[in-house]
C-alpha cells in the first residue's frame, strides 16, 4: 500500500500519527508536493479521483481518500493494538 502524503498538511498528519502509535511500517508514503500543485496533475487524479492529500492507495485498483476512512481501513487490516 502507499500513502500520499504532505509533510506540513494536518490531515495526512492525522494518517501518519495513527500508523505510528500502532506500528504500522509497510506503508509507503509518498510525499505529494501540494504546494507545487502535484496533486493536480493527471497522474495523482487518475490515481486517487480527487485532489487532496492524504489517498490510500491499496492496489493497482482501489484507492480511498479522508483521513478518517484510511484510518479505519487500516485499524481493519492491523486490529492490533
Ligand atoms: N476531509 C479530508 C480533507 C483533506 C484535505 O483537505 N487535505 C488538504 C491538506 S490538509 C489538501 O489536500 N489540500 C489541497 C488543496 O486544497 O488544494 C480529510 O480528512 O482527509
Amino acid at each position: 500500500m502507499k500513502l500520499y502524503d504532505s509533510r506540513r498538511a494536518p490531515n495526512p498528519r492525522r494518517v501518519r500519527w495513527f500508523m505510528a502509535e500502532k506500528g504500522i511500517e509497510d506503508v509507503e508514503i509518498i510525499d505529494i508536493d501540494i504546494f507545487g500543485g502535484q496533486h493536480r496533475t493527471p497522474d495523482y487524479l487518475a490515481r486517487t479521483g480527487l485532489p487532496n492529500v492524504p489517498a490510500l492507495e491499496i492496489d493497482a485498483t482501489t484507492t480511498i481518500t479522508e483521513s478518517v476512512a484510511i484510518c479505519r481501513y487500516l485499524e481493519s487490516v492491523y486490529p492490533e493494538p
